[in-house]
């Protein structure tokens, strides 16, 4: 379950382990460009791709309390809770080579990662539990990212008031190898309250990165012109910081 460090040669980043992703040229580029974006940088790469910590299944919280919106009022999002999300999909579209549409099934039938990771909230709690998915990376792969793709956006279903929940993290956090779309929690299906049918994990980052209710994620090259411009939902309300790293 653990493993995967990124290792730096020649000034890209490879994510070793992850052999589709380092055989995909679209993918090569797109590492290299964000080497060359954050140069210099190495040492700053070294940092940034290193592992979120894991732990083992007797560490894991009895409870995993809630935060934010545990259900969703959107009609669309009620219709598909309501059959179990059989007719579900995720839409993977912006700034790639073919728009997706992947059914949870189509999620579940890639190659999964389970981690036991701890989430840090801001609000000064803290939970540590098991996600299940596929890895953002291999999904990005797939749709085939064009050059221009700086920044991956989290469209979630829920809203505060007007405001729709939405986030985003850029591509170094996006084929960091424990980022992913997470379906499963602690053994089971992820329940409504923690974000159903996925979840985003970015482990490096803190608690209100991680986006609940995914029905989107929209690659962009910028994140002006987007709800607020700061790239997430309490970075446009309340001045959280965009980069929540830990
Ligand atoms: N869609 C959506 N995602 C969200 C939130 C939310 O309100 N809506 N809250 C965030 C915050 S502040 C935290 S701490 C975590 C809480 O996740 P949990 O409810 O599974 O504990 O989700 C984050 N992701
Ligand atoms: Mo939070």
């Amino acid at each position: 379950m653990i493993g995967r460090r990124g290792v730096i040669l020649g000034g890209g980043l490879l994510l070793a382990g992850c052999d589709r992703l380092v055989r995909d040229p679209g993918v090569n580029d797109a590492l290299d460009r964000v080497a060359g974006l954050h140069q210099p940088g190495q040492r700053l790469i070294m940092g940034r791709d290193a592992l979120a910590q894991e732990f083992g299944a007797r560490q894991m919280s009895p409870d995993f309390r809630t935060n934010g919106n545990t259900d969703v009022e959107d009609a669309g999002w009620r219709a598909h809770a309501a059959e179990g999300f059989a007719r579900w999909t995720l839409r993977v579209d912006g700034l790639v080579h073919r728009s997706l549409d992947l059914s949870l099934a189509a999620l579940k039938a890639m190659t999964q990662r389970t981690q036991i990771t701890r989430h840090d909230c801001v609000e000064g709690w803290s939970a540590i539990g098991q996600w299940q998915g596929p890895q953002l990376g291999q999904v990005l792969a797939m749709a085939g990212m064009l050059p221009t793709a700086r920044y991956v956006v989290f469209h979630c279903a829920d809203r505060t008031g007007d405001a729709p929940y939405y986030e985003s993290i850029d591509l170094i956090d996006a084929f960091h190898p424990q980022t992913i779309l997470a379906w499963g929690m602690n053994g089971a299906v992820l329940p409504i309250e923690h974000g159903a049918p996925i979840r985003l994990r970015v482990e490096r980052q803190l608690g209100y990165k991680q986006a609940k209710y995914v029905m989107r994620v929209e690659l962009r090259d910028s994140l002006a012109g987007l709800y607020g411009g700061k790239g997430g939902y309490w970075e446009d309300v309340a001045g959280y910081q965009w980069y929540a790293g830990i």
